[in-house]
Order: C-alpha cells, then structure tokens, then sequence
C-alpha cells in the first residue's frame, strides 16, 4: 500500500489554515493510505520554546488530529523525537546535500529575514530534517499546503541524490499532495500574507480551539475592501482580503468559488460575513470541543503517542538497519 507522511509543528495556536489546508484532508487519505502523522517537535525547536508550551502544544497538535477525525488505530500518530532515526537519517542526508540547494529555500530567507548570520543552523538545516522525516518511512506521498511544496521537491531531490551515489532505488521519490480548495489561507489582516500561527496579532488566524464569539469577532473584525462581492471568481483578481474570505466560505462548505459567489455576489460584506462566521463556527466548534475534552485527559493522549512511536520506531528501524548496509556502516 501507498504510504503517507504529514506532519504539524506544535508552535502553538493551531489555526483554520492547518485544518483546511493539512489535518482536514489527511482524514479521507487514512482510508486509502498507509498513513503515519506526526507532531514534529524537532521542527518547532528551529524557533525558541518554552518547555512546558512545547509539552503542552505537543499534545494539543495530537487532539487537534484525533478530533478532526483521524483514527489512532488505523493511522500512526507519534511524536517526532520520540524515534531516533529522525535526527540519525536527518545527519545523513545532510552529508549528502549541497549547500546551494538549501540557499534557494525561500522558508528559511523569509524566517531569517535580516537577521540571517544569526539565524539558527537548524533552521538552515529544517528541509534536511523534513526529508529524513519521510524518507525514514520510505513515504509515497506527502499532503502537504502550497507552501511546503518547494521542501517536498528538495526531499525529492536528496532521495535521487542518495539513490544514485549507492546505486540503489532503496527511497521512493515522494509524491505531494497538494488538497482541497484552500491550499493557501492567508491572514485575516493582510490578504498578502499565510495565515500563521507565528503572526503576532492574535486578529490574523482563526485557531482551532477558538469558541463561537470569538470566531464570529474575528470575521467581524476581518480586512475587507468597500467593494460588493462580485458574481464570479474572476471578479476577485486584485482583491486579496474578498478573495481570502470566499475561499474560506468555499472551502468550509465543499462548494465552488463560483457557487459561492452565485450566491453572494452582490452582496456587501456586512451580509456575507455573518454566515461566513456560522459556517466557520458550525465546522470548526465541535472540533474545538471535542479537542478540549481530550485534553482532560493527558493519560490517554500520551498512551497514543507512546503507542504511535513504539509502530513508527519499529518501521524506521529497519529501514535504518537496510540503510546501514547500503551506506557501509558498520554494527558489529
Ligand atoms: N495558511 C495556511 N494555509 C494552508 N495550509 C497551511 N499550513 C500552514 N499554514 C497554512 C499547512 O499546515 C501544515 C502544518 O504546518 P506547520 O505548522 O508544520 O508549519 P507552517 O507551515 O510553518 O505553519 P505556520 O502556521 O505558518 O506556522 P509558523 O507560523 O510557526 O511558521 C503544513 O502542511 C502546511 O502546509
């Protein structure tokens, strides 16, 4: 079978933009796929954390997934660091990488911004991981949003790269997956810019845990333009902010752009933002309760994590003995 790979960093406020464009599609794959989710905690510390937040974030990432609808018994759901091989095959693969594919990261220059020579070697190094991440399972695909796509072909190119210095085809080209209407949802301020979980106005994001009035003051409190909605997508080129909120609507309630807006074009925002917020609070609210029940109980979360790293362990390590061999690393 087909094996799938995603994960999600648990950086805090998990946002629509997580679910829409990654947890929400994984939930049909685990039907159809050998499917193996993970928080990746390796990932969030390129950024400075707080040991008990990432502790926390770690499990809320882990209850955002089980509430969204993945199944824990038919999918792997397991913490990154809690398998070695990560950070082992991450080391290998870096020996094999060249520098210039890693400076045309456009992450890495948007994260390290000016301050570049101060910028962290993992954060530098993060793709590396992401590969190790998905060659250590010997993953097919990989769903993933628009924005980690030049990551998946930089995976891409490291597997071809080791399978061609060992003469072997012992790693799958990884195939993405790009799901769903809103591969891309962007700030609710800044039309030009993704939603994140980083952003530091809390306005920007609508988080998974947020509760009815709160979802509904976040719409409220949207970027718009003055303009009516138009009656077709078209009509939506130059305009960031209306484009963002349709694709929203569209991608909540599974219609088209355009049937959205065959419905509301026309229409001013003051009409069109009140049944965005019930949409987005009728989808989004019994995810966020069920994630606050399943936080009550720590025990449970952890034995799924324990569980999910001791099925993803077993896998990464066989494959690592199998690299090992290919490689000339000796076990005595
Ligand atoms: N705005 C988005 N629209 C669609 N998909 C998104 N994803 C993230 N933001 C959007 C998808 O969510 C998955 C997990 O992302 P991640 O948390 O591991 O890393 P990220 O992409 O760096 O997420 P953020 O929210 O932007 O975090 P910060 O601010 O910490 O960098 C990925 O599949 C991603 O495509």
């Amino acid at each position: 079978m087909n094996r799938i790979f995603s994960g999600v960093q648990p950086t805090g406020n998990l946002h629509l933009g997580n679910y829409l464009g990654a947890i929400r599609n994984w939930v049909a794959l685990q039907h159809d796929y050998d499917c193996i989710f993970c928080i990746v905690d390796l990932h969030a510390l390129t950024v400075a954390q707080r040991p008990e937040e990432l502790r926390a974030n770690t499990r809320e990432v882990t209850a955002a997934y089980i509430a969204a609808g993945i199944d824990p018994d038919r999918c792997i759901i397991f913490n990154q660091s809690a398998v070695p091989g990560h950070s082992e095959l991450a080391w290998l693969l870096g020996c094999i990488t060249p520098l210039g594919w890693l400076n045309r990261m456009t992450q890495f220059k948007e994260k390290a911004g000016r301050h570049r020579e101060n910028a962290g070697l993992g954060l530098y190094s993060y793709p590396v991981l992401m590969a190790a991440d998905i060659l250590l399972y010997k993953a097919t695909h990989v769903p993933v949003g628009e924005d980690q796509k030049q990551h998946l072909e930089l995976s891409r190119d490291i597997a071809g790269a080791f399978n061609r210095q060992y003469d072997t085809e012992f790693f799958p080209l990884p195939e993405p997956q790009i799901l769903g209407e809103a591969t891309r949802v962007m700030s609710l301020r800044d039309g030009s810019a993704k939603m994140s979980k980083s952003d530091p106005s809390a306005y920007s994001r609508i988080n998974m845990t947020d509760d009815a009035d709160t979802i509904a003051l976040k719409v409220r409190k949207a970027k718009t333009d003055p303009e009516p909605l138009p009656s077709e997508a078209k009509g939506l080129e130059n305009r960031p902010e209306a484009a963002n909120l349709v694709n929203i609507y569209a991608a909540l309630s599974g219609m088209s752009k355009d049937a959205v807006l065959n419905e509301f074009g026309g229409k001013m925002f003051s009409a069109f933002k009140p049944a965005l917020s019930d949409l987005a609070v009728a989808k989004l609210g019994p995810i966020g309760q069920e994630m606050t029940h399943l936080l009550k109980d720590r025990g449970l979360i952890d034995g799924i994590l324990r569980k999910g790293a001791e099925r993803a362990g077993e896998i990464a390590r066989a494959h690592m003995a199998q690299m090992h061999d290919i490689i000339g690393i000796l076990r005595p």
